[in-house]
């Protein structure tokens, strides 16, 4: 049965369509509520005339159209953001008199926005980049918002320098592109001048940088933070957002091929998996530690460019965040959104770290430029959901006015809701630090140890992630052209490690190695490996949440069909039909399933395993269709699970892939769909 559409109204004198305010529709207004009669033609001076200024219908309209852009962000401009709540899993009042951490199982609403950082607003998803994590739970005490990355390291040690590292990572300013990735000489250049950034330049350079689904990745406060108790004892925090799903990422050569295939993958991703309510979810988890652990840790603990390894400081996993519901209106919620590292509660307390320090200037600076003016915070998806009572009043698009007479204090009028007084107990307080020392612009020698957490994070990875980081870095520096700039990255590498440097130069085609670059402290050898930094080492062995793309034909086995998609649904996971047309096939029962994509929409990057389901006919035909063709061949080259019936044969043929037995090409002849959907918690067939 075909859907219906309401398009019916009249046809005007051009053959122009008049849809009218019948059938219940309601009646257009312009923005001042003055009904519109119609909304095709504008007034003219006869029906071939000029256009008329007295014409406020079409004005409004065009000056309305003409304002509808603001800023896009200086950074973090791609991104994409839902609503869901925190759930405190028991009271930490033992560590903060934060009040969202008080009581157990108390849910808070909150609004979390993930983005890319170096892309503009409309690029591509799959970006090799670091992704922001930026979380505003709305408290009863304030506005709290977490505004960390998907990497627990920065670039950089002091915000002095990160309009250079922005400039150097965007586009070049002479012509505009490269769009959205490093893989250029001024981000290279940069980098390789700034020691500093190495750690994080192997974090990127990692598969933590080009995520499967925003779902699948981990968050960072990055920065260390305090935590005060009712008695107004102090301890440092580190937060951690850790994914349900568990880690997963795509590899470089899927990563491309997505970001032409649907430049919106994450974004869909998470818009279908909360309309088929499957919410993404996260645990939230503290690292706790005191003076006496940043007295003895190797490194300095407000030094952005390390962490703390897991395996020194546990976790505390304290409550969960569940995003539960997509935004009604993209630009109100997801782009007007205005995250502010120095929105905390009382409870929680900044450091010295130098980047958050910087960071607490930076965002209220930007988001009144964005956003045009004070009262961005009045703003709903801004404005903290616990009553306010301030002073503050005027300036731009002002909607939240107080009424009464008093505005200042103090004051000696009557206690009403208009006439707020401090509250000196349960009042923000800062925590009490002292500070000596001179004036000075001076870059701490604790900050100095460049290479050693580097060395680290590239030793604790598995085989298939150090070759995913060296590849990484052999694609980006081939694109820079400045040979000097590639010899000086190498040479940093070095001081990671011998051999990754010694990988790199040979995939740059390096005819003699450059000499190590002179290293502010000498990489230390002795930091263990830890296991949490790897994707491999934590996969979870689920297939919940991913989703199989079926490639099926007329005259497809359709029993099989079933007890696959049943197993599929038992699991938790999702499938999609692809199929020769759009119009979908009817299988071997003579029951007609319709796809979601036809086979040149639907190639098998945008799936984590791939079912071919196809008759002996239906196998044929696509062994001539060379989008077919690629969805088997680049499921096999990005290491995916295949699913096949023996039926399929001409097609694998088609690509070579007839006699090729690996574990990860699987006959489902020999095999229960139950069987074949546990295979698949495995994710990737590495060993292929
Ligand atoms: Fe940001 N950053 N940042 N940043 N950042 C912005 O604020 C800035 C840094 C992060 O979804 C801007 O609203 C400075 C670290 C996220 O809306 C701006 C410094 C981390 C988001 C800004 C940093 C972040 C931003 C741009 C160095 C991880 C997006 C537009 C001192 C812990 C939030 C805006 C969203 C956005 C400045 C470093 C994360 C310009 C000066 C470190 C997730 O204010």
């Amino acid at each position: 049965m075909t859907e219906s559409f309401k398009y019916s109204g009249g046809k005007g004198k051009g053959g122009e369509l008049h849809q009218s305010n019948a059938d219940a529709y309601p009646t257009m207004t312009t923005s001042q509520g003055c009904p519109i009669s119609d909304d095709q033609n504008s007034l003219k001076a006869g029906a071939n005339g000029p256009t008329l200024m007295e014409d406020h219908i079409l004005r409004e309209k065009l000056f309305h159209f003409d304002h509808e852009r603001i800023p896009e962000r200086v950074v973090h401009a791609r991104g994409y953001g839902a609503h869901g709540y925190f759930e405190n899993y028991e009271s930490l009042s033992d560590i903060t008199c934060a009040d969202i951490f008080q009581r157990a199982g108390e849910k808070t609403p909150l609004f979390t926005r993930i983005s890319t950082v170096a892309g503009n607003k409309g690029s591509g998803d799959l970006a090799r980049d670091v992704r922001g994590f930026a979380v505003k739970f709305y408290t009863k005490k304030g506005n709290w918002d977490l505004v960390g990355n998907n990497i627990p390291v920065f670039f950089i040690q002091d915000a002095m320098k990160f309009p250079d590292l922005i400039h150097s990572a965007k586009a070049e300013p002479d012509r505009g592109f490269p769009q959205a990735q490093t893989a250029h000489d001024n981000f290279w250049d940069f980098v390789s001048l700034t020691p500093e950034a190495m750690n994080m330049v192997m974090w990127t350079m990692s598969d933590r940088a080009i995520p499967r689904s925003l779902r699948f990745m981990e968050g960072f406060g990055v920065h260390t933070f305090k935590m005060i108790n009712a008695k107004g004892e102090e301890k440092f925090v580190k937060f951690h957002w850790k994914p349900k799903l568990g880690m997963q990422s795509v590899v470089w050569n899927e990563a491309l091929k997505i970001n032409g295939a649907d430049p919106d993958f994450h974004r869909r991703d998470i818009w279908e998996s909360i309309l088929a309510n499957d919410y993404p979810e996260w645990e939230l988890g503290l690292q706790v530690f005191d003076q006496q652990f940043a007295d003895d840790f190797e490194f300095d603990i407000f030094d952005p460019t390390k962490l703390i390894p897991e395996e020194q400081v546990p976790i505390k996993i304290v409550g969960r965040m569940v995003l539960d519901r997509v935004v009604d209106n993209f630009f109100a919620e997801t782009e007007q959104v205005a995250f502010c590292t120095q929105n905390i509660v009382p409870g929680i307390d900044f450091t010295p770290d130098p980047l958050l320090q910087g960071r607490n200037f930076s965002y209220l600076d930007t988001q009144t430029k964005r956003l045009g003016g004070p009262n961005f915070t009045d703003i709903p998806i801004n404005a903290p959901k616990c009553p306010m009572h301030h002073f503050q009043q005027d300036g731009h698009m002002a909607m939240n006015n107080p009424k009464g007479r008093v505005n200042y204090e103090p004051n000696s009028w009557d206690a009403d809701e208009n006439n707020p007084r401090a509250c000196p107990e349960q009042g923000f307080k800062s925590s009490s630090e002292q500070m000596t020392g001179d004036k000075t612009r001076y870059r701490s020698d604790t900050f100095s140890d460049h290479y050693s957490q580097a060395r680290q994070f590239y030793l604790s990875q598995t085989d298939v992630e150090q070759q995913h980081i060296q590849s990484a870095l052999v694609f980006e520096l081939s694109k820079v052209e400045k040979l000097a700039i590639r010899e000086r990255l190498v040479s940093h590498l070095i001081n990671i490690d011998k051999k990754l440097a010694e990988e790199v130069a040979t995939g740059l085609g390096f005819e003699t190695m450059p000499a190590a670059a002179e290293a502010a402290k000498a990489t230390r050898t002795d930091l263990p490996v830890s296991d949490a930094l790897s994707i491999l080492k934590n996969s979870i062995n689920t297939f919940k949440g991913r989703k199989l793309g079926i490639l099926i034909s007329e005259g497809f086995d359709g029993a099989l069909f079933k007890s696959v998609t049943d197993a599929l649904a038992d699991e938790g996971a999702r499938y999609e039909v692809i199929a020769a047309d759009i119009g979908g096939a009817v299988c071997s029962k003579g029951n007609h399933v319709k796809a979601q994509q036809a086979i040149a929409g639907g190639p098998s990057v945008l799936y984590d395993a791939v079912l071919v389901l196809v008759s002996n006919e239906g196998a044929d035909y696509f062994a001539t269709v060379p989008e077919a063709k690629d969805f088997i061949s680049d499921a096999y080259s990005h290491k995916k699970f295949i699913g096949y019936t023996p039926q399929a044969q001409s097609l694998l043929k088609a690509v070579g892939l007839d006699q090729v037995k690996d574990n990860g090409m699987i006959n489902l002849d020999d095999k229960e769909a139950d069987s074949f959907i546990k295979t698949l918690r495995a994710l990737r067939f590495w060993e292929r």
